[in-house]
């Protein structure tokens, strides 16, 4: 498989190098792109150094098989054509294409199939807030339909990227020093502080972020679920947590929602109280399942149930989501 990542030095980049190695992805030759700044730079992949190349409009795809672009929207637009024009199966990242009717959105343990029937040689990967909820809705939809889900999201820095982590990491020790911390991947310092903004307002006064959440999620689930997101940034590296309520048609009791979450492809069930067990993102971050626990029932629905989900954002809600397209695909033979 002659594979390409765009976007090789950020966060998902670097992630995706570690993802293929880890699952061992069946590579013949790898090809790194980014911009000219990053053009140059070296990774090793497999023991093999490999040198990022500028992203041009040239053949260099020509011969791809499988290009994993994570580059930015405007980048993703701007080189559709050039990924995809000699047949490689561009899986992209940005927010460029997802809502899109001629591009499948997929989590394969959701919607595997829709990634056969891309006219564009696109597929999208999904925000990673949708990602990891949708995983755990899954579990609950095959019981009984879930009309409304109420989500509230505590987002790590990594959503921003890895300049982004770092500015958290620096805001800790230039507030040690008694300094004014540097402020320029978030809204607000967020060492010490939670930021109830991700992304920009929209006309609903929802923002951008909250949005993606209500519109993925009934592209991927093939629903008419309505979702209410409030989505905040916290001081946390790089694992999210989302506290979830859903309604569905006919009353979940615990035991069958924690029966089905212990089966549910993608999920681990971590849900002991007696042992104060539960997912937490420190301990999450840099694992692949959606973790979930807190499973109980909604005090304020008597068709609700609530529960709490972790998944390693660039992992699950990056990469790793990315990577499972194309082994979906390679598995089905459906490349
Ligand atoms: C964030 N969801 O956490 C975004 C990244 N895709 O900022």
């Amino acid at each position: 498989m002659k594979v390409a990542i765009v976007g090789a030095s950020g966060a998902v980049g670097q992630e995706f190098l570690r993802v293929l190695d880890e699952r061992n992805f069946p590579v013949d030759e790898l090809l790194l792109f980014g911009s000219s700044r990053s053009a140059g730079s070296e990774y090793v992949f497999r023991n093999k150094k490999i040198v990022v190349k500028e992203l041009k409009h040239n053949d260099d795809f020509k011969g791809v098989d499988i290009a994993f672009t994570s580059a930015g929207a405007g980048t993703s637009k701007e080189f559709e054509s050039t990924i995809t024009k000699y047949g490689a199966v561009m899986i992209d990242n940005s927010s460029a294409f997802r809502m899109d009717d001629d591009v499948p959105l997929v989590v394969p343990e959701v919607n595997g199939p829709d990634a056969k029937i891309r006219p564009r040689g696109v597929i999208a990967n999904p925000n990673c807030t949708t990602i990891q909820m949708v995983v755990a809705l899954k579990a609950i939809e095959d019981l009984s339909h879930i009309k409304a889900v109420h989500v509230a999201t505590y987002q790590a820095a990594s959503g921003a990227g890895a300049s982004a982590m770092a500015e958290l990491v620096h805001q800790y020790e230039e507030l040690m020093k008694g300094d004014k911390p540097t402020v320029e991947k978030f809204y607000y310092q967020l060492a010490y502080n939670v930021i109830p903004q991700v992304d920009v307002f929209t006309d609903t006064l929802y923002t951008k972020e909250e949005m993606k959440m209500y519109n993925e999620t009934r592209k991927i689930m093939h629903s008419d679920v309505k979702v209410s997101a409030m989505c905040v940034r916290v001081p946390v590296m790089r694992a999210h947590s989302e506290s979830i309520w859903v309604e569905t048609e006919r009353p979940i009791s615990v035991a069958e929602a924690r029966e089905a979450f212990s089966k549910a492809e993608g999920v681990v069930l971590m849900d002991d109280l007696a042992n104060k067990i539960y997912p937490m993102p420190l301990d999450i971050a840099g694992k692949d399942p959606v973790y979930v626990g807190r499973v109980r029932e909604d005090l304020a629905n008597p068709n609700g149930l609530t529960f709490w989900t972790v998944s390693d954002q660039i992992k699950k809600g990056a990469a790793l989501n990315a990577v499972q397209i194309a082994e979906y695909l390679i598995r089905e033979n459906a490349l």
